[in-house]
């Protein structure tokens, strides 16, 4: 079917498409700065550290003292938050400052935690004791396992949150050092 438009004759499927096409242009337009939007309004995840003690918790107040020193060959593993994978796993060892390092690099996982392996004729020292985060026990006595981790939005990537430690005690120790001391 053929109809006039001005001077011109063009079918009908022909003449609808040339009057709707400045709304699908319009259209397509707007999808792709919404996306944009949505792009930007979602923000990416910084890549951070996270560390980095293992030590003797000589008298068990659940706290980093002075001479109590780190302990190495202790298996950490890094885990994902949202769905439990194994991210990786570490050996404590020494950095060259200290004893007991680790180290994990995290990058585009927003949340993880940690589980620290227990050596034989270890367990783990109280959890959370004192004020200054950098000098506790991050660790579940029960679980072996940390709160979520995550990085700190506040600061620039490549973060280094080294305030996530374990304190142990060792059973042998504890009773040697309280025989001795009769
Ligand atoms: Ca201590
Ligand atoms: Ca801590």
């Amino acid at each position: 079917m053929l109809i006039s438009v001005g001077a011109i004759l063009l079918p009908v499927r022909v003449r609808d498409s040339v009057r709707r096409w400045p709304l699908g242009v319009a259209a397509l337009f707007m999808v792709i700065a919404a996306l944009l939007l949505v792009r930007a309004a979602v923000p990416s995840v910084p890549s951070y550290y996270i560390g980095n003690l293992v030590w003797h918790d000589l008298n068990r107040n659940g706290q980093q003292d002075a001479g109590e020193p780190g302990l190495n060959g202790v298996m950490v593993k890094a885990y994902r938050t949202a769905d439990h994978a194994l991210l990786g796993s570490q050996v404590t060892q020494n950095n060259g400052n200290s004893d007991g390092a680790y180290v994990f690099s995290i990058n585009g996982v927003a949340s993880v935690y940690l589980v620290f392996d227990l050596p034989n004729g270890f367990t783990f020292t109280s959890q959370h004791q004192g004020t200054d985060d950098s000098l506790d026990s991050d660790v579940d006595p029960f679980t072996g396992r940390t709160d979520p981790i995550r990085a700190d939005p506040a600061k620039p990537p490549g973060q280094a949150q080294n305030q996530w430690d374990a304190g142990l005690l060792n059973k042998l120790y504890e009773r040697a050092s309280a025989e001795s001391s009769r």
